[in-house]
C-alpha cells in the first residue's frame, strides 16, 4: 500500500513508518516538527535522546533501500495538504499529526485555542483534501478513548442501539470529554462522520488508550536514529511513561489524588499492532467505523505499584507519592469499554506489562542524567482551574477522601467544588 503518515516524527509516526515499510509498504511523511517544540516549550526533552530529521530520514534510506517521501508542512495549510496527497496518492493516511496533551490544552485560553484550531482545521483540510485528490483512500484517525470521558455505563465502540419514546435507531455513543485537547478530537469525529456519510470517504476512528513504551520490533536496537522519543513533562509525558522516569531518577512516581482514576492502556508495540490491522482491514466506501484500542483497563495507583514492583528487580527503589489531582476529573468510578473489533481482526494483546516496563526502565536508565537535569519538568503545576501552582502531596488516608476521590453522586449532593 501507499501511505501517508501525518505526524511522522512523533512518538508514535517514526516507529509506525519504521514498522510499515519493514513490512514492504510504500510511505510518505508530513511534519512540521511542532511535538519537538512542545516539549521544548514546557522545559523539557525526550529522555531517549532523538536523531534530527536528517538523521532519520538517512537511516530509512539505508535500511529500507529506499527514500521515504517527505513533507516538511503544516496539516493547517491546505495547499501542502493537497499536494502531498495529489502527487503520493495515497491509499491510506493515518492521521497522527495533532497536538496530544490535556493539560497543554488546559493552561489558557491561548492554548486551548490553539489546540482546538490547530486539531479541528489539520483535520478538515485532509478531509476536503480527501474529498477532492483521493476519494477511495482510507483515513486512519486517530482520536482518544477520552473523547467518551467516564460514564456510569458501559462505553461500546462508538455507536449503540437505542429506544425512545417507542422508536429505535443506532447512534453515535455519548461524547463528554474532560479536557480542550479530548473536546478537539470530539469535533475531529463529527467531522470525520459528516465526511464520510455525505462524500462517502472511508475511515476507521481509532480510540485509543494511554500509550507507554519505548520499542517495536522493526527498530534497529543498535541504532540511535531508529529511537523514539519518550517525554516525561508535566503535559507531553502520559502517566506510566512519567512513572518510569522517576523511577530512574528517585524521584516519587506521582500519582494523581487516590489513583482510582482507570483508562485503556497498551504499549507501544501494541498501538503499531493495531494500527496496521486497521491498515489492512479497510471499511466500505461511505463507511465511518470506530475500535476501541486498548490492551487492558487499569487504574493509575495500581500502575505506580508495578512500575515499583519491576524498577525493585533491577535495583531502583521507586517510592510513591500522591500529589493533589491538578485535574477534574473522578477518581472512582465504573469503566467498562468494548474492544472487540480489534481483537477480531486479529489483535494479540501483549499482555505481559511487567516485561514491557522492564525494557522501558532498561531503556531509560543509561539515560539518567538527561533525565534529571531536566526534573523540574515531572512536577505538575497546570490544573484544570487556570491557575498555575504546583501540587501539594496528600497523605494516602486523605487521598481515599479528596472531593474528587469520592463517587460522582455523592459529590453532586455535597455540592463539591473540582481542581
Ligand atoms: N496521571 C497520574 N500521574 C501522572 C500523570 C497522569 O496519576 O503523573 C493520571 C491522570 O490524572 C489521568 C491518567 O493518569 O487520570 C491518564 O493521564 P495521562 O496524562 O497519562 O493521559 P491523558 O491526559 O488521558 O492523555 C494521554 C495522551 C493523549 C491520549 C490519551 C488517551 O496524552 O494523547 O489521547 O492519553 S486516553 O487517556 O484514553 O484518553
Amino acid at each position: 500500500m501507499r501511505i501517508v503518515i501525518a505526524g511522522i516524527d512523533g512518538y508514535l509516526g517514526w516507529p509506525l513508518a519504521q514498522h510499515l515499510a519493514s513490512q514492504g509498504h510504500e510511505i510518505a511523511g508530513i511534519d512540521r516538527f511542532l511535538r519537538r517544540a512542545w516539549v521544548d516549550e514546557m522545559g523539557g526533552e525526550s529522555a531517549i535522546p532523538v536523531a534530527g530529521w536528517s538523521d532519520r530520514a538517512g537511516y530509512f534510506r539505508e535500511r529500507m533501500g529506499r527514500e521515504l517521501v517527505f513533507a516538511d508542512g503544516d496539516l493547517c495549510e491546505y495547499a501542502v495538504v493537497h499536494d502531498l496527497l495529489a502527487s503520493f496518492r495515497p491509499d491510506a493516511i493515518v492521521h497522527l499529526g495533532e497536538m496530544p496533551s490535556a493539560p497543554y490544552s488546559m493552561m489558557d485560553v491561548q492554548h486551548a485555542v490553539f489546540t482546538q484550531r490547530n486539531n479541528v482545521v489539520g483535520t478538515l483540510n485532509l478531509l476536503f483534501a480527501m474529498r477532492d485528490v483521493a476519494h477511495e483512500a482510507h483515513l486512519v484517525k486517530l482520536g482518544t478513548m477520552g473523547e467518551y470521558g467516564t460514564p456510569n455505563v458501559d462505553i461500546p465502540e462508538g455507536f449503540f442501539e437505542i429506544e425512545y419514546r417507542g422508536r429505535k435507531d443506532r447512534l453515535p455513543f455519548p461524547r463528554q470529554a474532560n479536557s480542550m485537547y479530548h473536546l478537539s478530537k470530539v469535533h475531529d469525529s463529527a467531522n470525520v462522520t459528516f465526511a464520510c456519510r455525505v462524500w462517502g470517504l472511508r475511515s476507521t476512528d481509532i480510540m485509543q488508550g494511554v500509550v507507554y513504551g519505548t520499542r517495536v520490533a522493526a527498530m534497529d536496537p543498535s541504532d540511535p536514529r531508529a529511537r523514539t522519543r519518550l517525554d516525561f513533562d508535566q503535559c507531553f509525558g502520559t502517566a506510566l511513561n512519567r512513572y518510569c522516569t522517576q523511577a530512574v531518577i528517585g524521584e516519587p512516581l506521582s500519582v494523581y489524588g487516590t489513583g482510582g482514576q482507570k483508562r485503556g492502556f497498551l504499549p507501544l508495540r501494541d498501538s503499531i499492532q493495531c494500527l496496521t490491522l486497521a491498515l489492512e482491514n479497510p471499511p466500505e466506501r461511505g463507511e465511518y467505523r470506530v475500535f476501541n484500542q486498548f490492551e487492558d483497563v487499569y487504574d493509575v495507583a495500581t500502575l505506580a505499584r508495578k512500575v515499583q514492583a519491576v524498577g525493585r528487580t533491577l535495583g531502583l527503589d521507586p517510592q510513591i507519592v500522591h500529589l493533589e489531582n491538578p485535574r477534574a476529573e473522578i477518581e472512582h468510578h465504573h469503566y467498562k469499554p468494548d474492544h472487540e473489533h480489534l481483537l477480531n481482526l486479529g489483535y494479540r494483546p501483549t499482555r505481559d506489562m511487567e516485561t514491557e516496563l522492564a525494557d522501558v526502565l532498561s531503556d531509560l536508565i543509561p539515560h539518567r542524567e538527561r533525565i534529571a537535569r531536566h526534573r523540574a519538568v515531572l512536577a505538575p503545576d497546570i490544573r484544570w482551574s487556570g491557575e498555575r501552582r504546583r501540587m501539594g502531596t496528600l497523605p494516602v488516608e486523605e487521598a481515599s477522601n479528596t472531593p474528587a476521590a469520592r463517587p460522582r453522586a455523592q459529590r453532586a449532593a455535597s455540592g463539591a467544588s473540582r481542581a
